[in-house]
């Protein structure tokens, strides 16, 4: 299982998702909500949820996507769906590592110099 915004989608997202799918049978992936990104990321984002469901959901290596309402909730959603890996990009080293008791908690390289933040600069630059 991961986690993520997956908003205006990059190839670092799909690295993170490739490599979480190498590790388990079936690989999850919990799509922040609009609201849970506002808070996480101070701003909305540009692809409103249904659309990041649909790109994320409709990848080969993605066997199902569920909605993540809040960061706190993240052992509800790994219990709920008998997670036996936790997979999250290195910049959340360390931060899930309380799960350790339900499931393996994986941080994975980030894919550099790549960012959903850095592209929408890049784009308004014009
Ligand atoms: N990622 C990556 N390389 C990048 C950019 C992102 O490997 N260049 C990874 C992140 O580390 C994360 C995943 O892609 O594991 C999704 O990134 P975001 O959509 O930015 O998700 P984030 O805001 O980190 O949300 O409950 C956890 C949060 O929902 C994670």
């Amino acid at each position: 299982m991961t986690f993520g915004t997956f908003d205006v989608f990059h190839y670092g997202h799909l690295r993170v998702l490739e490599r979480a799918a190498e590790l388990g049978d079936r690989l999850l992936v919990g799509i922040s909500s609009d609201e849970l990104n506002a808070s996480k990321k101070q701003r909305a984002p540009i692809y409103p949820l249904q659309e990041r469901m649909a790109i994320v959901a409709g990848l080969k290596v993605v066997d199902g996507v569920f909605v993540e309402h809040s960061l706190d909730l993240k052992r509800d959603y790994l219990r709920e769906h008998h997670a036996d890996v936790l997979v999250m990009g290195d910049d959340w080293e360390g931060r899930f590592d309380e799960f350790n008791d339900t499931c393996e908690v994986v941080y994975l390289p980030r894919t550099p110099a790549i960012s959903t933040t850095e592209l929408i600069e890049r784009i308004s630059w014009g």
